[in-house]
């Protein structure tokens, strides 16, 4: 029987990297974009769902992996950035911006360590982001990346909530888009009634250069929301939503 594919790859990458070593200088820059290339196909598939502050990302989260396991609500804002993964058992790990080793925590913390009722609570402030494995099989194919939201920029109501919690709005719109500009691919997130200008100018900076997963094979558009236009005998959702 063949190898299966993911291993006939990296042979494959290997070899041509191998080759590419033996040029010397003159091949030096192909070497390095294909072992980057080799390093990402190694990697499990990332995707980030993005969108404004409390469109209902966690929410499409939760349904997606079948559990309520991400704090969702319009007055308890998440700030952290959570990748969730397969793993056999579920298990929190804790990653922090000052380098510290990660710090595993009990699964059912994952809510305090997300949500902040408070101002600066300290531990939420330092962490990078929160490794969340679970058994869930839908996560077996990809990794899925829960963002804050980049409202921040564009809307004064959720600067000011940013501010009252003691937040930086540049920062949690900077962790956003570095992990959103890491991932593979990109799943928008807007809520169907009022798509607003925000979102068209947010749209436009994901078709930015950076964003290596927003093309239109890897990108693509969740309208959340969509009951509370549904009305019986009235337009479909989908034709509000165009
Ligand atoms: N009516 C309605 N509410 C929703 C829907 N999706 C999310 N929500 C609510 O919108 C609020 C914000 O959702 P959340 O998932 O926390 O948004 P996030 O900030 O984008 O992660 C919560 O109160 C959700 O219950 C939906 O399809 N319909
Ligand atoms: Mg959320």
């Amino acid at each position: 029987m063949s190898e299966p594919l993911p291993r006939r790859v990296a042979v494959a990458f290997e070899s041509a990297v191998g080759l590419l070593e033996r040029g010397g200088e003159d091949t030096e820059l192909l070497r390095r974009a294909l072992a980057a290339e080799r390093d990402r196909a190694g990697r499990t598939m990332s995707v980030a769902v993005v969108g404004r502050i409390s469109t209902g990302k966690s929410t499409l989260v939760n349904a997606l992996i079948g559990e309520e396991r991400l704090a969702t609500g319009s007055q308890e804002l998440t700030y952290n950035v959570n990748r969730l993964r397969h793993g056999p058992e579920a298990r929190l790990l804790v990653h922090y911006k000052d380098g510290r080793p990660p710090r595993p925590f009990d699964p059912g913390q994952l809510t305090e360590l997300t949500v902040r009722r408070e101002r600066r609570p300290e531990e939420i402030d330092g962490i990078a982001e929160i490794v969340v494995e679970l058994p869930s099989p839908y996560l077996r194919a990809f990794e899925l990346i829960d963002t804050p939201g980049l409202d921040s920029v564009f809307g004064q109501d959720s600067l000011n909530t940013l501010e009252f919690l003691g937040l930086d709005p540049g920062e949690v719109r900077s962790a956003t888009l570095r992990h959103a500009a890491s991932a593979d691919g990109l799943v928008f997130v807007v809520p169907v009634r009022g798509p607003s200008a925000g979102d068209s100018r947010l749209l436009a900076q994901y078709l930015g250069p950076e964003f290596v997963a927003a093309t239109p094979l890897t990108a693509l558009g969740v309208l959340t929301k969509c009951e509370q236009e549904w009305e019986a005998g009235g337009p479909h959702p989908l034709d509000l939503g165009r």
